[in-house]
């Protein structure tokens, strides 16, 4: 099995280093504007293109991901509502886990109608613990899985479910706090998650600001994701400024 992907996301926090991903989701954008963002993003800084969405309203997906491949060079990694949203012009897919929740599609259920195709696609897996947090309003998330947040002042539920899904054999944990987020994942969980696993963290959602993500990478952040900040008018230098707080971090 491939694993070339989170081979180098590990040789990179191996090193000390920080990354930044940027999140598209594919019914913002027609495909030529999907090109041109995905370009603006890589030439902000950022390490990796994320593309999906809860719920498509569009039938463009795989072009889209092709689009989007051709106009950058670092890694396109999907990021699946479900197991339709594959493509074969992804270098990698998150094969996300929702350990937040109980329903057995999102723990098993979409992973096993996916499995024939990325195997037939060659695109590489990274299992991944997927972890809803409570922010103050219902994510498309939380009502499309039809599960459960954790709750945002437990942070040793959320750190127990890390653990849990380390010693599952998951190569990454996301801690989510939902596309616009309210209010983005609290520093003490990203803290209590931290001191309890040893693989990378993923901290996603609400987060709009370069001091916004340095507070996540304090806390214990390896990754950070940003999705609606491209969509601001200044989008471009806001992304420039998360970047650049990534990396130098
Ligand atoms: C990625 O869903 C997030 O985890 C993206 O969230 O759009 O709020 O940045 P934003």
């Amino acid at each position: 099995m491939k694993r070339a992907i989170l081979d180098s996301i590990l040789a990179t926090i191996s090193r000390g280093s920080k990354c930044y991903w940027v999140l598209l989701d594919p019914d913002d954008f027609t495909l030529e504007e999907g090109a041109r963002v995905a370009e603006e993003s890589q030439s902000c800084g950022a390490d990796a293109i994320l593309i999906g969405g809860s719920l498509l309203y569009t039938n463009h997906f795989d072009k889209f991901v092709s689009f989007v491949k051709k106009a950058v060079s670092i890694p396109v990694i999907l990021f699946p509502g479900d197991a339709t949203q594959l493509s074969a012009s992804a270098d990698a897919l998150l094969y996300l886990s929702l350990v937040s929740g109980r329903n057995p599609m999102n723990l098993i259920g979409e992973h096993v109608k996916a499995a024939p195709v990325i195997r037939e696609c060659g695109i590489e897996p990274i299992a991944t613990a997927y972890m809803l947090v409570e922010s103050g309003s219902v994510s498309s998330v939380e009502f499309m899985s039809d599960t459960r947040p954790l709750p945002r002042n437990k942070p040793q539920i959320a750190a127990a479910h890390a653990l849990a899904a380390q010693y599952m054999g998951m190569g990454l944990v996301y801690l989510e706090a939902g596309s616009g987020a309210q209010q983005s994942v609290p520093p003490e969980m990203i803290k209590m998650v931290r001191s309890y696993v040893e693989i990378p963290i993923i901290v996603g959602g609400g987060i709009r600001d370069a001091a916004a993500a340095r507070e996540k990478l304090e806390a214990g952040a390896d990754i950070i994701v940003t999705g609606n900040v491209l969509k601001n008018k200044n989008g471009v230098t806001l992304m420039r400024e998360i970047a650049s707080a990534v990396k130098n971090f």
